[in-house]
């Protein structure tokens, strides 16, 4: 059986040695609003590993959301499009930025609707076994 932390956890400042094997550091996690009629929304997070090791992204949850994905949007013949991807892999001691226009987590079937200030709750799976809550802020559009 896995043994699974759970943090709150949105920077590197807080004080490893308390977190063991902790190595995965959020930053920079925004949604923007979306009309109160849309029932999916885009999430954007800086992941850093800093440990010795390569993780995964293995999977989002939340509890606003009917389900997460991890998405890649790709621009050809003059169109957007979404690629679902089933992992996101985390090189040692690097930085895998989702941003606009390029990755991002896509929160579908909303459970209802978030509006700018309120913020929508995630969790991060990570392969080593590390859970980490992130709290996404909702900025105005
Ligand atoms: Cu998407």
């Amino acid at each position: 059986m896995k043994f699974f932390k759970v943090i709150i956890l949105m920077s590197c400042l807080l004080p490893l040695s308390a977190f063991g094997q902790l190595n995965i550091c959020l930053g920079d996690a925004y949604s923007n609003e979306m009309p109160p009629s849309a029932s999916n929304i885009a999430v954007y997070i800086t992941i850093s590993n800093v440990g010795n090791h390569g993780v995964n992204l293995e999977s989002v949850t939340s509890i606003d959301a009917e389900s997460a994905m991890i998405h890649r949007s790709t621009l050809g013949n003059g169109m957007m499009t979404m690629q679902h991807l089933s992992e996101l892999y985390i090189p040692s001691q690097e930085t895998v930025r989702l941003e606009p226009g390029g990755m991002h987590i896509m929160l579908t079937d909303l459970r209802r609707s978030f509006r700018a200030g309120e913020q929508i709750r995630m969790n991060l799976n990570f392969s080593n076994g590390l859970v980490l809550r992130v709290d996404v802020p909702i900025l105005e559009n």
